[in-house]
């Protein structure tokens, strides 16, 4: 049997192509925590953490992840048979309470050595891929109305996005409906606008807010209220036509069971790391599909590696009727991968190549990592162009 003989762990931080305003942080880069796990028959497998704002977003931080995997991870899991992730998985969620953006992340690994071993694809060893390609929404987070229509022509010009979610809940409610009214006045029909709250609003402001973003013309609205404010969800959802829908709410199979059993979202925001890992991200859709609550594809931002699993997952889901968001790549100035993630015609091709189908391009990971000793003789390796 194969065995794991090594886990290694990397910071990387790359800078955005702009500030991404949320309503808990503003982002001017992006630090992912790169995870490589060596097997004794020579094979290796990639995976990547990746969270937003440090701790500003959820429990687990960029550090507090590699120190978690380098500490209490990797000695539960040296020596173990890397062809059984199902059984490396049950070992950490026996011994590690939460951590799931960590677990992830080693998950992730396992599969991308396994799939590289049978010469499969992830989205096989999940079940089996229903779709080669994926539509692609944009966030609009620049902070500024006339900007984000700018930036929304741009991207209908292009074909490569005609969703949009708009960041709100920093601002009053009223300036923030007429944010959105705004750009979807200018979009019209030629795109999807929806907002994604972050949890900023109590429920009597998200009973306003959804008032006038349905008057708007917005399509979906997420996680208005707090994550543990799943009355205040049911409520919501009972009362408006408007969808809404579940994200930071949803931390695993569980939680979607819940969220489900009290209809208390319309939708799901599948995220593979908030979920705890690859299969537990698929039981999240399958409980979604069995209580007739829609599902999207979410990101947190993720460059290739998480990215490319999260596309191998939802690959797999029988409708994602409200489409999804994985655009992590662009947000960044940098590319990790040797052949960047192809994004065409509104969508993403999910690669089908053995395992999660990517390589890293060691030498702009080397060169971004945290600890990289800068010396002037280092030169930025020069990066493939995406579309
Ligand atoms: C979130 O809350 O959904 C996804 C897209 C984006 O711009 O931010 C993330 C996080
Ligand atoms: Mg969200």
């Amino acid at each position: 049997m194969p065995m794991i003989e090594s886990i290694e762990t990397l910071l990387v931080d790359l800078p955005t192509i702009r500030p991404h305003i949320l309503a808990m942080a503003t982002m001017h880069r992006q630090t992912l925590v790169l995870v490589r796990i060596r097997c004794s028959d020579g094979i290796e497998g990639i995976g990547e953490a990746t969270t937003i704002g440090g701790l500003s977003y959820g429990p687990e931080s960029p550090e507090g992840i590699k120190l978690a995997i380098d500490t209490y991870f990797t000695p539960l899991l040296l020596q173990a048979d890397a062809s059984r992730s199902a059984q490396a998985m049950d070992r950490l969620n026996r011994a590690i309470v939460g951590n799931n953006f960590a677990k992830c992340a080693i998950e992730t690994a396992l599969l991308d050595a396994m799939g590289k071993r049978v010469g499969l694809p992830v989205s096989e060893l999940l079940g089996g891929r229903r779709r080669d390609t994926l539509p692609i929404a944009w966030t609009l987070a620049s902070g500024d109305t006339a900007k984000d229509i700018a930036e929304a022509e741009e991207m209908l010009d292009r074909r490569r996005h005609k969703i949009f979610k708009l960041k709100i809940g920093k601002r009053a409610v009223e300036a923030d409906a007429a944010h959105v009214a705004a750009i979807k006045a200018a979009l019209g029909d030629r795109a999807s606008v929806r907002v994604d709250v972050n949890q900023a609003w109590d429920e009597a402001a998200a009973a306003k807010g959804m008032a006038l973003l349905e008057a708007a013309g917005c399509d979906l609205v997420e996680q208005p209220v707090a994550a543990h404010l799943r009355g205040a969800m049911a409520r919501l959802a009972q009362r408006f036509t408007l969808p809404i829908m579940a994200d930071e709410a949803l931390t695993g199979p569980a939680s979607a069971f819940g969220y489900a059993a009290e209809a208390a979202a319309d939708v799901f925001a599948v995220k593979i790391q908030q979920s705890g890992g690859l299969y537990a991200a698929c039981k999240v859709g399958a409980i979604a599909d069995a209580a007739g609550i829609g599902l999207y594809g979410g990101t947190m931002l993720e460059a290739g590696v998480a990215t490319a699993a999260s596309a191998h997952v939802f690959a797999t889901f029988p409708s994602l009727s409200f489409q999804t968001e994985l655009f992590g790549p662009l947000l960044l100035t940098e590319e990790i991968l040797t052949e960047p993630l192809a994004y065409a015609d509104f969508s993403l091709t999910i690669p089908d190549g053995p395992g999660l189908g990517i390589t890293l391009d060691e030498a702009r990971v080397a060169f971004f990592r945290r600890d990289a000793e800068r010396k002037s003789v280092h030169v930025l390796p020069t990066q493939t162009e995406r579309v």
